[in-house]
């Protein structure tokens, strides 16, 4: 069993937009995987920092101030103290929760921005786009809002159409309307900032490639890189026209702010300036951030990969290659995938899931840090369902580990004054049980150190299902009358196993790992002497206390019924109900991909000619970034016949293809029978 050398630890995890409550499917995301790390990498003695802190710039947090007719520093400073106090109460231990609305946050973004200016790497680029003259600002793609050129919704956002999911230029929209004035905005020249991306590739793929060797990174991660590697990093604006946020620190640079994903990522470096701040070691963030040593680990959910994996470690580089100082990279990104509520994605407007805030007002955090734990998303999606939380509580919680500890504290006190009872002659099980107990805390780490924590969570309850086990094996109920330095033994052991189960649940249930040493009158120690026999016979006990209380049916069902109310009145994702009526009135028909082209200028359509049966047409598609043109004529497919013709890039496109979109974007064209007739009717 290897104890494995102490180590300098930088640990992040993605900053939360401080525009809107927590809730459980963040906390699978990028938290509560972190915080198990972090307690364990504590409790084994390394030398680490963990820093998180609220995202307090972007256009979602000035949406949400123009929605509730407030200031974005009053949505920053409300939702910052609810989210810090959310993640203090679900026993998050942060060295610091930092915000990117402080002062040293602006001038750390705004020294590496300048830093890229001189060194010369940024490029200028004149844009066009849309000016609203009456409230006299430029307009972010989620302010400006008019008809798809492709499907006619009404709705649609400058860039993309949420209703069909056609990418257009802002130049295309019909119609576009400033959601600030309402007024018709017009198209403006505005100037940006751009970071090379793309001459950072070769660097990248060298980074990515060799850090997936050595450290094993996580395979939705470098698949992710791997398909941005292939389409070719492009250069990226990094200022926008808004004036909320970092401002550009160049002359005649008024109402240009720095873009909130370049400096979101340089919060966590500021939040460790913070830090030192805070305890007075103005020099502490460099022994992490600059030292070569530092194992930095960056958690985050499977959304902000690229931004963690590539774009980052490439504004890392900039610096590095620029300046004497120099950054330690991410070692590794174990970016997890999405926890969903009950089946469905959680959503706020349809009040589907659960805030942390309003989760433990009902019940308190460990129980729900264990039933995360228990089922995070580390390889696929997976769900939070109440009737599994009880379970969790109840059966495992309460039924397993409670169950064990309460019966061992009872025969301590009732039989044995409250103190560690002698250890006599070891029995084979005896043997077994204290061996069992000293490896445990090497298995785990080894688990924890693979980021394989739902994997750590069952070897840390099945520790406890054996001591259950070990207990009934021994019989102490008879053992007290027949030989009660046997039975003195069987405590003796479980109690070191209490112990043990003490220390090593202590990263998944801080809590009540607390109330157990001080129900033991003991303290952690280092975790690999966790499975040792670390109480002497004749150490005091307390008296035990209840840990885990279980959880009634009629709690439970009353959460769920609050979610049938909210299921009856809405499809997946909270799409409106509609009538068989109004679904006839879409004419879906097959048809045969006669042609297909790209469109040049841009990335992202493809012209087909279809054949419809009765009549050949021209549909625009936006699969370019996922079908090659060769390899399409031939393909059966589906289409929205009548759908109100549309111009794209001055090219129109007579109805629609249908097409799935997984959960990283990618689009699947939804493909007919072979032998369907192209014009038959789709019902
Ligand atoms: N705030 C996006 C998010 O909350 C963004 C993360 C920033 S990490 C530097 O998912
Ligand atoms: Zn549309």
């Amino acid at each position: 069993m290897k104890i494995l050398k102490k180590e300098k630890v930088l640990v992040t995890s993605a900053l939360p937009y401080a525009n809107g409550p927590i809730h459980l499917g963040h906390l699978s995301g990028a938290y509560l995987p972190a915080d198990i790390y972090v307690r364990y990498k504590r409790l084994k003695g390394d030398d680490i920092i963990y820093v998180c802190g609220s995202d307090e710039h972007g256009v979602p947090i000035t949406i949400t101030a123009d929605k509730e007719k407030i200031s974005p520093k009053e949505v920053i400073d409300r939702f910052h103290n609810i989210n810090k106090k959310a993640f203090e109460d679900f026993g998050m231990d942060f060295d610091i929760y930092s915000r990117t609305s402080l002062p040293i946050h602006h001038e750390t973004a705004q020294e590496f921005f300048k830093s890229f200016y001189d060194q010369g790497i940024l490029k200028e680029k004149k844009t066009l786009q849309f000016y609203d003259e009456k409230a006299k600002m430029f307009l972010p793609d989620r302010y400006v809002e008019g008809t798809c050129p492709k499907c006619g919704y009404e709705e649609a956002r400058s860039d993309e159409c949420e209703n069909c999911g056609a990418l257009y230029e802002p130049t295309e929209l019909i119609n576009p309307k400033s959601k600030v004035s309402g007024s018709t905005p017009v198209l403006k020249e505005t100037s940006h900032w751009y970071f090379p991306l793309g001459e950072f590739q070769p660097w990248l793929e060298k980074y990515v490639e060799e850090h997936n060797k050595k450290y094993n990174w996580k395979d939705n991660v470098v698949q992710q890189c791997r398909s941005w590697f292939k389409d070719g990093l492009k250069d990226r604006a990094v200022t926008r026209d808004l004036d909320w946020g970092v401002k550009v620190p160049l002359p005649n640079s008024d109402g240009k702010v720095l873009y909130v994903w370049f400096e979101a990522v340089l919060g966590y470096i500021s939040a460790t300036k913070k830090l030192s701040e805070q305890l007075n070691k103005p020099e502490l963030w460099k022994d992490y951030w600059q030292d070569p040593e530092t194992k930095y680990i960056a958690f985050i959910g499977k959304d902000n990969i690229v931004f963690h994996t590539i774009i980052f470690p490439a504004m890392l580089k900039a610096w590095n290659d620029g300046n004497d100082s120099k950054y330690v990279y991410p070692q590794n990104v174990p970016a997890n995938e999405f926890l969903n509520f009950e089946g469905k994605k959680f959503s706020k407007s349809r009040g589907w899931g659960i805030d942390v805030v309003d989760f433990l007002k009902l019940f308190p955090a460990d129980p729900l840090r264990y039933t995360l734990a228990s089922n995070l998303p580390e390889n696929k999606d997976t769900d939070f369902y109440w009737k599994e939380f009880q379970a969790r509580n109840n059966n495992e919680l309460a039924d397993i580990l409670g169950n064990f500890i309460n019966r061992t504290f009872t025969f301590a006190h009732k039989y044995f004054d409250g103190e560690v009872p002698e250890i006599g002659k070891l029995s084979k099980i005896d043997q077994e049980m204290l061996n069992l107990v000293e490896g445990i805390p090497y298995n785990v780490s080894d688990l924890i150190e693979k980021f394989k924590l739902k994997d750590a969570t069952l070897e840390m309850m099945n520790l406890a299902r054996a001591a259950n086990k070990y207990f009934n094996d021994s019989e102490p109920w008879k053992t007290v009358k027949s030989d009660k330095g046997k039975c003195g033994t069987t405590i003796n052991i479980s109690l070191q196993t209490v112990f043990t189960l003490a220390e090593i649940f202590m990263p998944v249930i801080p809590f009540s790992s607390k109330k157990i040493f001080n129900m033991l009158n003991a303290k952690p120690v280092n975790w690999f002497d966790a499975g040792k026999v670390n109480l002497k016979p004749g150490h005091d006990l307390n008296k035990p206390e209840i840990l885990f209380t279980k959880i009634d049916d009629k709690i439970i069902d009353k959460q769920i019924n609050k979610l049938s109310n909210i299921e009856n009145t809405a499809g997946q994702d909270g799409t409106k109900e509609i009538t068989y009526d109004e679904f006839s009135k879409i004419d879906l028909r097959v048809a045969k991909i006669i042609e297909a082209e790209k469109v040049s200028k841009s990335e992202k359509l493809l012209k087909l000619k279809i054949d419809l049966g009765t009549e050949t047409r021209q549909v625009i598609a936006g699969i370019a970034k996922f079908y090659l043109p060769e390899n399409l004529p031939g393909k059966k497919i589906i289409v929205v016949a009548n759908l109100k013709p549309a111009k794209l890039f001055g090219l129109e496109s007579k109805g629609m293809i249908l097409a799935s979109e997984d959960k990283n974007g990618v689009l699947k064209i939804v493909e007919a029978n072979k032998d369907a007739e192209p014009g038959s009717k789709v019902k």
